[in-house]
């Protein structure tokens, strides 16, 4: 695999890192490498390859050409040393706790954490023998209090889904490698590596659903882990190979690396639009609270600004009214998809607290910062005028009963 272009800039890297045509018959995208399983010239080499001792491909649950490549362009994006690449973003982060967590350890995670994976914390592996502590990591008194000898693993979102609450990523990691063992995971699926890049701040891995942003399209669901080369052998041969089998397939690493080559141009699109909507939110009469990195109102915009090159694409905002105008908002956006999922060309709305964050019961939701009346906005690469149409008819009609209409009207089920 060539190396040539490691000192080259992101987006030459998204597109050129480890590929030279001339080593594929000049093919300017790499091959798929559909093999499940691959040849070994003797016994012997295989048996070596078996025993760590060889490097090679074998079988694809561990290792395969394709995924090789894609992960190295993880690796060089997030300014790491290697990457392991998988099915689904649950599936990188289910991998990760099973490695690094035994009976008897504790995790530290925040507050505000996407539903899935709260839900893998609390029906998963909080229930054979791991403690499971939620903490305000914004508050670094509290994390210090809570960080025991039998602390292993800090985990945490930031932004945070679907409230964007933010982690000092630097503070946290000073405050967790005090003590020896502990790891510090950071998921970075709303960011990438384009706005922020979690291992330079001193986190040890970065966890990613590339299901988002990373692939960008919404036509694949896949997660990528990335770290240093130990931690990252580790997290292959026990989280992948031996305790989910969660293998990304190489198609899908294909279309990943597809996404990849325009990353840094969607990201700037995601974000100037999103600032656009977040402020017109704001100056908008029916709209109670906006929440939103960009946004001088943002209660840590000043780490929003240290922390992350942009503010991203997604957008929080509660309307005068609640979850009841919230939903007649929803159901009155015409542009706008009603889905859950983040980081498509398409601008999605959802609701958390009966989507997303249904995992949670009520009273978590209230406990850990997700209000019943939050509407969540993934802005898309739609033209920004479009968009604040959009947005601006269904705020004026939100006041009116459009929700019956909305459900029958064949045109409105986007
Ligand atoms: O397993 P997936 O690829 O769906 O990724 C799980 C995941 C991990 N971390 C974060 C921050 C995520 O947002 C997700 C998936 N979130 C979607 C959402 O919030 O819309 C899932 C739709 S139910």
């Amino acid at each position: 695999m060539t190396n040539k272009h490691k000192t080259c800039g992101f987006s030459t890297r998204a597109i050129h890192h480890g590929y030279d045509p001339k080593d594929h018959h000049g093919a300017l995208v790499p091959p798929i490498y559909l093999s499940a399983t691959f040849a070994f010239p003797t016994v012997e080499y295989g048996a070596a390859c078996f025993a760590g001792e060889a490097s090679g491909h074998f079988y694809t649950r561990i290792s395969n050409p394709t995924l090789a490549l894609l992960e190295s362009r993880m690796a060089t994006l997030e300014n790491g040393e290697a990457a392991v690449a998988f099915s689904s973003g649950i599936g990188a982060i289910a991998a990760t706790f099973w490695t690094l967590l035994r009976p008897g350890d504790e995790v530290i995670v925040s507050q505000t954490l996407y539903g899935c994976t709260f839900a893998l914390l609390h029906h998963g592996i909080g229930e054979f023998g791991i403690k499971v502590r939620h903490v305000d990591l914004t508050d670094l008194a509290a994390l210090q209090a809570a960080l025991s000898p039998a602390t292993r693993m800090i985990y945490c979102e930031t932004p945070a889904n679907p409230n964007l609450r933010l982690i000092d990523i630097a503070a946290v990691a000073r405050l967790a490698h005090q003590q020896p063992n502990v790891t510090l995971v950071v998921d970075n699926t709303y960011c990438t590596p384009y706005l922020q890049r979690p291992l330079e701040l001193g986190a040890d891995v970065v966890v990613h659903s590339a299901t988002k942003y990373l692939s960008g399209h919404g036509d694949i669901t896949a997660g990528i882990a990335v770290s240093n080369q130990a931690l990252a052998q580790r997290i292959r041969l026990q989280g992948l190979k031996d305790l989910t089998g969660a293998v990304m397939s190489p198609q899908d690493a294909s279309l990943l690396m597809r996404g990849l080559k325009t990353l840094a141009l969607r990201m700037d699109r995601h974000c100037s639009n999103a600032q656009a909507l977040a402020e017109a939110l704001q100056a908008h009469p029916a709209v109670e609270s906006v929440i939103y990195p960009g946004l001088r109102s943002f209660p840590q915009y000043e780490l929003a600004t240290r922390q992350m090159k942009l503010p991203g694409g997604m957008i929080a905002f509660e309307l005068k009214g609640g979850i009841e105008t919230g939903r007649r908002f929803m159901n009155a956006l015409q542009l706008f998809t009603r889905a859950v999922s983040l980081g498509d060309a398409e601008s999605l709305a959802q609701h958390p607290a009966s989507m997303t964050h249904s995992t949670y019961t009520p009273e978590q939701r209230a406990q850990h910062g997700i209000s019943e009346g939050l509407v969540r906005l993934s802005v898309g690469l739609e033209d920004v005028a479009d968009l604040l149409a959009d947005v601006h008819q269904a705020l004026a009609k939100c006041g009116r009963n459009t929700v019956r209409q909305a459900a029958t009207a064949p045109s409105a089920v986007r």
